[in-house]
């Protein structure tokens, strides 16, 4: 008898199980045979995310700096780019030419950018409120790098990165008090050259000198000139001051070594003999100012390190990890002066 096989017959459960059987040998099989390309597929697809991880910049700081305007700012700005970079940062740099607008629109843009942290080192203390708002609204926080700000609103910026420039002008106070002792003098007339009207440093440094002399009675501040930290501005407030004060100046007190490097071929122009037959004081401690000291012309050079990169960075990494900071990052400082061994001075990097 001729068994008919029409395609459609059913069939027993014995051949069913078997074509089942088949059909899983080769789903398996052909699972095999793909799987290490799966595998690789999502290998180099899983590669590719974290190659573009890896890229991803561990922080995106954007800072804004005032300037150039001295050698201590140019070396502030090379010290925080070299310390990005050490610590892996991606660094928004935008330099304001000297304009405090120009620092309101470069904080306006790192908000649109989404950066994870803005800093920036004000020109002068007022006019922040504003932007700094957006900021805090914005969710990013603010780092104040070298100087500060003058506000009534509370949390706009985390900390301030800078020197204690109240003390450094009560060290050059008390240098020139000591200064004054030695050479017997009874009668001190001084002219400051100051830094930025509005500036912390400005501010602070004029106040602390002002402190540390006032209980001196041979003290006599005959003129206080703003010479902005520059040192063309520099040279013409001491050609102003020779002019109207002449012989009856004792002291220099400059609030930065830029006006004090300006202010010296007045003096030597005028017939003086700066550093003998005037005292002349200056702040930032850059490597002109203590070659200067080295030669005699300049009696004291009150040190403000530029170097603030790398409390900055790590300052960064921190807020961006949510952590808490210190409010104020004060460097360590020191004075160099005439009544050292000045050959010891270190080469000083700005
Ligand atoms: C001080 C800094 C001042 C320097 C100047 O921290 O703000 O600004 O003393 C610079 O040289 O222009």
């Amino acid at each position: 008898m001729t068994w008919l096989k029409r395609k459609n017959s059913p069939k027993n459960s014995r051949d069913v199980a078997k074509e089942e059987q088949r059909r899983c040998s080769f789903f398996a099989w052909s699972l095999l045979r793909i799987l290490p390309l799966l595998l690789l597929i999502f290998a180099v697809g899983g590669c590719e995310k974290a190659a573009e991880q890896d890229n991803a910049p561990k922080l995106l700081l954007g800072f804004s700096q005032i300037g150039s305007e001295s050698a201590w700012r140019i070396g502030n700005t090379r010290d925080i780019e070299d310390q990005a970079a050490k610590f892996d940062v991606s660094l928004m740099l935008e330099n304001a030419n000297q304009k405090q607008e120009n620092q309101i629109a470069a904080i306006r843009r790192f908000i649109a950018y989404k950066v994870d942290v803005i800093a920036f080192s004000p020109i002068v203390e007022d006019g922040w409120d504003n932007v700094l708002l957006e900021a805090k609204n914005a969710g990013i926080p603010v780092i104040l790098v070298d100087r500060d700000i003058s506000t009534q609103k509370e949390g706009l910026t985390s900390c301030v990165i800078g020197a204690d420039f109240y003390k450094e002008g009560v060290m050059a106070g008390e240098y020139l008090i000591r200064k004054a002792d030695s050479l017997s003098m009874n009668r001190v007339n001084i002219v400051e050259i100051t830094g930025t009207e509005n500036s912390t440093p400005m501010l602070q440094r004029q106040a602390g000198f002002m402190d540390a002399i006032a209980g001196d009675e041979r003290m006599t501040v005959l003129k206080s000139i703003d010479g902005d930290f520059l040192k063309s501005r520099g040279a013409e407030c001491m050609r102003a001051l020779l002019e109207e004060y002449g012989d009856g100046i004792d002291v220099v007190f400059s609030h930065n070594d830029e006006m004090t490097l300006g202010a010296l071929p007045e003096i030597e122009e005028a017939g003086y003999l700066p550093g003998e037959d005037m005292i002349i004081i200056s702040i930032d401690g850059g490597q002109k100012a203590i070659d200067v000291l080295k030669e005699g012309r300049i009696n004291c050079v009150v040190e403000c390190t530029p170097k603030l990169g790398r409390e900055l960075m790590e300052t960064a990494y921190r807020l961006k990890a949510g952590l808490s900071v210190s409010t104020v990052i004060h460097p360590e400082e020191q004075v160099f002066s005439d009544e050292q061994d000045t050959s010891e001075i270190p080469p000083r990097g700005y």
